[in-house]
């Protein structure tokens, strides 16, 4: 064990064979370890971001078993915002300082391309300094298959829209046994790698995940963030690394989501193994408030956003508030002992 510690102390990198035996570390040691790491990356700062969450339709032909928040397109509580509908939403926080518009939704077959396009280039009209982070590499593969177009195509089409960056979302656990019992319909995690590949060749920077906490195994957990610190080293696009911890309600998965101990475990292993990704978020909104807080000694850097309002969490049970406002966030990082930084989408300061 303590060949391990030297290496992660000495900055070389430990093969996921290595970080298996930080599983081991006692909690206390492993803390130690992940905070110098944080430490020597970003002191004792502690980023947020003033943003806003647009969920444009709930409608979604994947159906994944985690899922509490799809629903088929007639059933009750089916929803899909209208171009008219999103102007409404992102006017009515107008006089807001938001800086990112952070949009994901389900897939829908009956939306053309057009409307994505058109919601992206309306927002940008309304709120014209805003950044976009739009569409998982699950909603580009699903664009590109639909109008018989590269995903190539779709994301410069995008970009041409407004659409500055990715979201982490849809990647789950790379696994191909898992996939096949969690989300049979999803895209594989070679089409979610080439996808965020092409992306950062396109200069738009992506966030990356892990849905941790159900039926997977640590084994998984790190041959997954391998393949993300793999394409890390040959694009350098990942901004943010995120792990999920998954929300066990209203579901169709047995399984129980993770302790207080395996959630601090996975932000600490994430912040040692991935050395290439700067950023390791906390993200409140899923974890808890207090679980986030302590995680920013386990290895987090970033606390996320006011977000208003967090939809996919909280249908799956999520115990947090839908948002907060900016000076709560401010405390929140502060009474954890560490100083908040405001960021844009892009990780730069403001
Ligand atoms: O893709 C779905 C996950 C993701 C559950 O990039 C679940 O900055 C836990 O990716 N329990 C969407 N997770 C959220 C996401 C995200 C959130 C905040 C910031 C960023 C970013 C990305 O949520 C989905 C899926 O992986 N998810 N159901 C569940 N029951
Ligand atoms: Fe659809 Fe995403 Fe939910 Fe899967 S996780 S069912 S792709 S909305």
């Amino acid at each position: 064990m303590n060949k391990i510690k030297e290496k992660v102390l000495a900055n070389e990198r430990i093969s996921p064979q290595e970080a298996l035996q930080l599983v081991n570390f006692s909690i206390h040691e492993l803390g130690e370890l992940a905070f110098k790491k944080r430490k020597s990356f970003h002191q004792k700062k502690t980023y947020y971001i003033y943003n806003q969450h647009l969920n444009y339709t709930n409608i979604c032909k994947n159906k994944c078993k985690f899922c509490a928040y799809f629903k088929e397109k007639n059933q009750k509580g089916a929803y899909t915002f209208s171009i008219a509908d999103i102007k409404k939403e992102i006017k009515k926080r107008i006089h807001e300082p938001i800086v990112e518009i952070h949009i994901v939704g389900g897939l829908n077959p009956d939306l053309p391309l057009s409307y994505y396009e058109e919601m992206l280039s309306t927002i940008k009209n309304i709120r014209p300094d805003v950044r976009i982070k739009a569409f998982t590499a699950v909603e580009i593969a699903f664009l590109a298959e639909k109008h018989n177009l590269s995903e190539k195509d779709i994301l410069l089409k995008l970009k041409n829209a407004g659409l500055d960056a990715l979201p982490g979302g849809g990647a789950e656990v790379f696994s191909t046994s898992l996939r096949q019992k969690l989300c049979p319909e999803k895209i594989s995690a070679e089409k979610w790698l080439k996808i965020h590949e092409l992306a950062h060749n396109l200069n738009i920077p992506t966030n990356c995940t892990l849905l941790f906490g159900h039926i997977e195994t640590w084994p998984e957990r790190l041959d997954h963030l391998h393949s993300l610190r793999t394409l890390q080293d040959k694009t350098k696009g990942f901004l943010c690394f995120i792990p999920l911890p998954y929300q066990p309600n209203n579901n169709q998965l047995s399984a129980k989501g993770p302790n207080g101990q395996d959630f601090l475990q996975m932000i600490a292993i994430s912040r040692i193994f991935l050395d290439n990704i700067k950023h390791i978020k906390a993200y409140w909104a899923f974890s808890g408030l207090k679980a986030a807080q302590l995680a920013l000694w386990f290895g987090a850097d970033d606390f996320d956003g006011t977000i208003v309002e967090e939809k996919i969490g909280h249908a799956a049970g999520a115990d947090s508030p839908k948002g907060l406002t900016q000076a709560e966030l401010k405390t929140y990082i502060q009474q954890a002992g560490f100083t908040p930084v405001q960021r844009n989408t892009f990780f730069q300061e403001i």
